[in-house]
């Protein structure tokens, strides 16, 4: 039976891959985020009966609402959410952080990722679905600017497991990917548009790229339904630890 995967942030990086990865696999797939311009050729590439767009602001509870009210009834019975949308704002330390870059962050990452799993829950349950949230490794790993923004992934992780621990018992399965460093636009978006700052980043560097995170995806979803990845952390080989930091007098 044809499945059907709803996959936020899909106009760029993991989610546009997702889409594809899930689309050539013969997944029904909804596809959301704020650039339509970017949705519509995914539409056209994979045909209407495969690929729905889905254009609101995951921040927008009224217009999220509105987008999954308005289901074509064949993408309606929803098998797997892929909470994927998010972003990073600012790498400025704590004390030189702005507070409307942490409101976004906790808009987006936290806020409207509990609001469309709450909404899709029940469904999940009564389909026996999946839940594949994108957190981060600034999750798990502190490092200097990453404040908000790794507090935002933290919940994302920790409200992950809390979840699989509430569905105990009801087949719904639900999956953390804690990603490192991989070049999309992520690095545009958290520093406002600075698209050499980003270049520099990722040069030389090797990183992931959205189509190894989308194989995860995908993978993570295609497992036995008897088996459940709790938590999944990925980095490039190039990409690894630093020790702790002593300030002295
Ligand atoms: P991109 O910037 O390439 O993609 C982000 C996606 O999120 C876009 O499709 C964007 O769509 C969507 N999005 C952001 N804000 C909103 C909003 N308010 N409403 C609707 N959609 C929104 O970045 P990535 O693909 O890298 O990021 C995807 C996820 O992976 C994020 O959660 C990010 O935190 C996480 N991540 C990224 C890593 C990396 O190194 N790249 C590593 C670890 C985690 P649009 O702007 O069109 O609305
Ligand atoms: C993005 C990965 O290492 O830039 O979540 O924080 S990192």
């Amino acid at each position: 039976m044809t499945r059907t995967a709803l996959i936020t942030g899909a106009t760029s990086g993991f989610g546009a891959a997702a889409v594809h990865r899930f689309a050539k696999a013969g997944w029904k797939v909804i596809a959301t985020g704020r650039r339509g311009e970017r949705l519509q050729p995914l539409v056209d590439t994979y045909g209407a009966d495969t690929v729905h767009a889905a254009v609101f602001d995951v921040r927008d509870a009224v217009a999220m609402e509105q987008a999954l009210a308005n289901l074509p009834p064949a993408f309606a019975q929803i098998d797997l959410l892929v909470n994927n949308a998010g972003l990073a704002q600012g790498t400025a330390p704590a004390q030189h952080a702005t507070l409307e870059d942490w409101r976004t962050m906790i808009d987006t990452n936290v806020t409207a990722l509990v609001t469309l799993t709450h909404r899709l829950l029940p469904q999940l349950v009564q389909r026996k679905g999946a839940i594949i949230n994108i957190s981060s490794v600034a999750g798990v790993y502190p490092y200097p600017g990453g404040n908000a923004y790794g507090g935002t992934k933290a919940f994302v992780s920790q409200f992950s497991l809390g979840l699989r621990s509430d569905l105990h018992g009801s087949g719904v399965r639900v999956t953390t990917i804690e990603p490192g460093m991989a070049e999309t636009e992520f690095t545009v978006v958290r520093t406002h548009g600075d698209q050499d700052a980003s270049d520099k980043l990722y040069t030389g560097a090797n990183p992931m790229t959205s189509e190894d995170i989308a194989e995860q995806i995908f993978w993570v979803a295609s497992l036995p339904p008897h088996l459940n990845i709790n938590r999944l952390e990925i980095m490039p080989v190039s990409q690894s630890f630093a020790g702790f930091q002593v300030a002295r007098e």
